[in-house]
């Protein structure tokens, strides 16, 4: 099989990447390993940057999201038992939308499917050939059996545990990593949300957070320790819990019921520089992850997508490839502010351990002070509300 771009992974990123191509006439298919329907049951991003809304409304994707995504004008930062405002409007004259990755993920599906577009289920990319080359191509495996796709340019949109990453030689590749010494909890439930708005709580019993994908789905966070399991967590003692480390105004407005979804997820900074190879191009968790304390995960890949797309567009349009050339520079230009965002509002808001060299808390004291300066200082209070609606492409 022959294609123009071939896509690794049926995550955002491959199905945003493919939409943006096949609007502009350009070929590609999508290899995912798991089934589509699997891929629907990953729960994750809640929240989107307006750049990324402006990119699914240029990818013609966006009539659900209208509909029934939600915008929201500011957040609270909870700390001392107080809510504390984020009015994202009045201080950057946006706010964010909240839509779930699942739902995008499922409409994108959805238009690629009617489209007639190629996506092929149930198969696990081994290994890419000729990246060097004008001819890549693309091993996987299927029921067993392995076959090949021949294509321009590679699209490695396979996530964190994806293929392509490795096949890029250690001499070239360069990587950055922190790993947190601590996880979220999440669990979904069909209660109405605590508040119209989320609420992320520092309390010294850890970090918490109340988000929702509409006025009837809730999701809510709980840091824990790395060592306990989902089977630990009852709903009723993670009810309890979360209501121990909210304000009392808040804890008492909790409407709690079953949980519908329950996992835990590691937190993680990783970089890897470069994300270009030859012809193979890393997007989203491929290439950066971030821990999901600032909502910056699908919103970079989001990014990389939108610079990777005009990057394709302009060589098929005419023989153009400065943005090819320039893809690595501008997308890690702008993941590296995201990084820092988001380990910065991880590391103001969670339970740490002591450092080495930390006498009585330091760290702690130090959150205290940042965030005793954010909501008494206009100008930290922007910076804070710029970053979380998103840094400009
Ligand atoms: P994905 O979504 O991981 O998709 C990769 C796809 O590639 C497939 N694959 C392969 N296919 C073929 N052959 C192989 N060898 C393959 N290896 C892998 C996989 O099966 C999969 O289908 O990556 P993508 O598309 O780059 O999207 C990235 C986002 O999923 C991720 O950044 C966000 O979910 C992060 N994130 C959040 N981001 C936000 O912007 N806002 C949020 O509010 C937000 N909340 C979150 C989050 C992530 C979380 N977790 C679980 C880490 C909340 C959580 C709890
Ligand atoms: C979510 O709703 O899943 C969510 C929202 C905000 C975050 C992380 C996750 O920072």
């Amino acid at each position: 099989m022959r294609t123009q771009v071939g896509i690794i992974g049926s995550g955002p990123s491959g199905l945003i990447l493919s939409q943006l191509l096949h609007l502009q006439g350009i070929d590609s298919v999508i290899l995912e390993r798991k089934t589509l329907d699997y891929v629907l049951t990953r729960i994750r991003a809640g929240v989107l940057e307006q750049s990324c809304v402006d990119l699914l409304r240029t990818a013609q994707a966006a009539e659900n999201m209208d509909t029934q995504g939600e915008m929201h004008d500011g957040f609270d930062i909870a700390y001392n038992g107080k809510c504390h405002h984020v009015d994202l409007k009045a201080l950057t004259g946006t706010g964010i939308m909240v839509y779930g990755q699942v739902e995008i993920t499922r409409d994108l599906m959805d238009i690629r499917k009617k489209a007639g577009g190629v996506t092929i289920e149930e198969a696990e990319v081994t290994r890419v050939e000729g990246i060097e080359t004008d001819h890549p191509v693309i091993y996987y495996t299927k029921d067993g059996v392995e076959h090949k796709l021949e294509c321009d340019f590679v699209a490695g949109c396979d996530g964190f545990h994806g293929a392509s990453r490795q096949q890029i030689p250690d001499d070239i590749i360069k990587t950055y990593e922190k790993v947190y010494p601590f996880g979220w909890l999440g669990i979904m439930s069909e209660t109405p949300p605590v508040s119209h708005e989320l609420i992320y709580t520092r309390h010294e019993r850890g970090f918490s957070l109340c988000s929702m994908r509409h006025s009837k789905l809730s999701r809510y966070y709980l840091q824990v320790p790395l060592t306990d399991k989902v089977e630990d967590w009852s709903d009723e003692r993670f009810w309890a819990e979360l209501k121990r480390r909210l304000p009392d105004d808040v804890a008492s407005q909790l409407i709690t019921g079953p949980s519908i979804e329950k996992s835990i997820a590691q937190l993680r900074s990783f970089v890897c520089e470069t994300m270009r190879y030859g012809n193979m191009f890393l997007v989203g968790d491929a290439a950066h992850i971030v821990p999901p304390t600032g909502a910056k995960g699908l919103n970079s890949a989001a990014s990389d997508v939108y610079y990777l797309s005009q990057g394709l567009i302009a060589h098929y349009r005419n023989g153009d490839d400065t943005g090819l050339e320039q893809y690595t520079e501008k997308a890690l230009s702008r993941v590296w502010k995201a990084e820092r965002f988001s380990w910065w509002m991880t590391t103001l808001l969670h339970q740490l351990p002591l450092a080495e060299g930390e006498v009585g808390a330091f760290t702690s004291q130090m959150q205290s002070a940042e965030l005793d300066y954010i909501f008494n200082s206009s100008a930290a209070l922007k910076s804070l509300a710029e970053n979380y609606i998103g840094l400009p492409y």
